[in-house]
């Protein structure tokens, strides 16, 4: 029986999956071949778009039935491989797959192509992702917690799984979501937030029957469902005395109650914990290693066929700021490097994109250049916790590139490794929003995510030429040009407003939105600018500073070892430099400061104006959102410009060369 498409209910967005962007096939014959679940759900999409258009559809013929068919689509196998092969000949555009989750994703590749797909003539191609996994992690809390909320760090409303403590049960919406992961590319979800507390600790245990509905229900899209645990589970759920990983008792219980989580979810994909990191329970506390952890942890996965991903931010969040030696950013190269080979093979060390947390602007990190017998994963943060909390517009692909294609070893960049290795994940920026995610234009960055975790080296300008088409089928020049102009540069938009050259931070503490340059200044974090009425910045050197730069292979450790050869953006990252030094770019530091920030204010009062001017062409709930978005924006960046100019301003006595208003 074909699987009927999910129901949207009344005023929530399509995103990506309108149905007018299935007109070109649902106008179409389409004969689809071969057997199991996820035929099903192919045959349900191409049931309902030629239910809209007018098309035909029919199920694996008798031989010799006389008809021609515009598409095929054809499963050939049952196998776990995920890529399709398709092309065109003869008036026939034929999608094959051995694999189901291929023909699913050949599906949709039918779709981004719209009227191409039944154009000419092209020869077969083969699709394959790069990465085996490409997941989307929630930090979604079951019960709604004092400080964090519903959703930790989510800016797009309630969680899609989780209300007040309970499963919330809406499992169309949920089948809605795993639809639209999979359209992009997404195969995995977390479900639940790497901090677990009481609640949630549950659902690994006597709770995993509403975890298995999630799973049922993102199942025919082709996404495996993953649980974040506690270390502390064995005591905290089944009364142990201890977690000690090295502790038969301990290893018993995990391997128990994996197996129970398996009997539930038969395709489970593993465990993602965060452990001896900002107060959440670890190995240490037994004297042991984060690789003890972790194995312990694959090994009661193993028989299961799942994996552990085990994050890698574990820094001293209780730091002295009058303590110059510990430099926050070397933390996760001094925890995990010298564990470099002592993980087991399903066991994945998840790093984040930079040494630090999700700054708008950070270096790689060293991490992903120096372990090579580990299976890394690249975390990346789609909710927009320091980019503007979903409230500024700041399209992140062209961020994500730069870090994927970046090279810490001549062998490969970050995204060949993390494809070979753990795969890509994203924290995901998704709520129960009608839009999804709260900023319509927000949902560029999962989208974009998806597709780059599919395709690490891919453009993503092209990826947002694939999101216009799908998202505003049919869009006009105009249209198109206009959201290449809003998006395409909105990321360096929202780096120019807030903090400087790669010092990062300077937001308000807790919530993290809005400026305040010393928010975090004489804090525990291990957050600091060092900014004084001489200069600004952190010295990482290894001549000089903590050490930080020589954690990089050759050429980036003297790259990023001298101002002289250190790029811009990164300057202050590495180096505390004076207010008078020159930069590359023909700027003192503290007129950059104020060029960038008043610049960036102008070119969100352009964004806000070129939106306007799309008024005519956009739906008029989502263009309205947009539009009072993007005064919340404006708002923001010039008391960012304010705050960080007048901050600078008098702590260096330095006047603008231009004579600008500078409070
Ligand atoms: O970015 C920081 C956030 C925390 C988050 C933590 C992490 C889930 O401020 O809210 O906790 O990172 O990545 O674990």
């Amino acid at each position: 029986m074909p699987l009927p498409v999910p129901v949207l209910a009344e005023g929530v967005d399509p995103a990506w999956l309108p149905p007018a962007a299935f007109e070109p096939l649902g106008t179409r014959r389409t004969l689809i071949r071969g057997s199991g679940p996820m035929v099903e759900t192919v045959h349900g999409e191409v049931a309902d778009a030629v239910a809209r258009f007018g098309g035909r559809v029919v199920r694996d013929p008798e031989p010799g039935d006389g008809m021609s068919y515009d598409l095929v689509l054809e499963l050939t196998g049952a196998s776990g491989d995920e890529g399709f092969a398709c092309g065109r000949q003869d008036g026939t555009t034929t999608v094959t797959a051995s694999g189901r989750r291929g023909l699913l994703y050949g599906l949709f590749h039918v779709v981004r192509l719209g009227e191409d797909a039944f154009r000419g003539e092209w020869a077969r191609e083969v699709h394959q992702p790069a990465a085996a996994l490409r997941m989307v992690d929630h930090w979604d809390n079951v019960a709604v917690h004092p400080v964090m909320g519903q959703v930790e760090r989510g800016y797009s409303g309630g969680s899609l799984f989780w209300a007040d403590g309970r499963a919330r049960g809406e499992l169309e919406r949920v089948r809605a979501y795993g639809r639209l992961l999979a359209a992009c590319g997404i195969n995995a979800v977390a479900v639940n937030n790497v901090n677990v507390h009481r609640t949630e600790a549950r659902l690994l245990t006597d709770r995993i029957g509403e975890v298995a509905a999630l799973a049922d229900a993102l199942r025919p899209y082709g996404i495996r469902t993953h649980l974040s645990v506690t270390f502390t589970a064995p005591i905290v759920l089944a009364g142990l005395e201890t977690a000690d990983p090295l502790d038969a008792r301990v290893r018993e219980w995990w391997a128990r109650a994996t197996a129970d989580v398996y009997a539930a979810i038969p395709d489970f994909g593993g465990y993602v914990v965060k452990a001896d990191s900002e107060g959440q329970p670890g190995p240490f506390t037994y004297g042991r290693s984060h690789a003890d952890g972790a194995n312990m942890l694959a090994a009661a996965l193993a028989p299961h066929g799942g994996t552990v991903h085990w994050r890698a931010f574990v820094y001293n969040h209780r730091q002295d700021w009058r303590d110059r030696t510990t430099d926050r950013a070397r933390a996760a190269y001094d925890h995990f490097v010298p564990l470099d080979g002592k993980f087991a093979d399903n066991a994945v060390l998840q790093v984040k994109h930079g040494p630090m947390d999700f700054q708008v602007r950070e270096p790689v990190s060293p991490v992903l250049g120096a372990m090579p017998r580990t299976r890394l994963a690249l975390e990346l943060q789609a909710t927009q916790e320091y980019t503007g909390q979903q409230r500024h517009v700041c399209w992140l692909g062209p961020m994500w590139s730069e870090v994927l294609r970046f090279r810490p070893e001549a062998e490969s960049s970050v995204g060949e490794s993390a494809a070979r290795g753990g795969g890509l994940v994203a924290v995901s920026n998704v709520g129960d929003d009608p839009f999804w995610t709260g900023h319509p234009l927000a949902q560029a960055n999962l989208y974009t995510f998806g597709r780059l975790a599919w395709q690490p080296g891919a453009d993503p300008g092209r990826l947002l030429d694939e999101w216009i088409g799908l998202t505003f089928p049919g869009a006009s020049r105009r249209l198109a040009a206009g959201l290449h102009a809003v998006l395409d540069g909105s990321w360096q938009t929202y780096e120019k407003y807030t903090a400087p050259l790669g010092v990062g931070w300077m937001v308000q503490p807790g919530h993290h939105y809005g400026p305040s340059v010393d928010g975090y200044e004489y804090s525990p974090w291990g957050t600091y600018h060092f900014a004084d009425r001489d200069g600004i910045g952190v010295d990482r050197s290894a001549a000089t500073g903590t050490g930080y730069a020589a954690q990089y292979a050759k050429p980036w450790s003297e790259v990023y070892e001298s101002p002289d050869t250190c790029p811009d953006e990164l300057l202050l990252f590495f180096h505390h430099m004076s207010y008078g030094h020159m930069l590359h770019n023909g700027k003192t530091v503290i007129q950059h400061i104020y060029d960038t920030h008043f610049k960036g204010v102008t070119e969100v009062e352009e964004a806000r104006e070129t939106w306007a001017s799309l008024a005519d062409l956009v739906d008029p709930a989502r263009h309205a959102r947009v539009a009072e978005r993007y005064e919340e924006q404006l708002r923001s960046a010039r008391e960012w410009r304010d705050q960080v100019n007048s901050y600078f301003f008098r702590k260096s006595g330095v006047a603008d060369a231009h004579g600008r208003r500078i409070y």
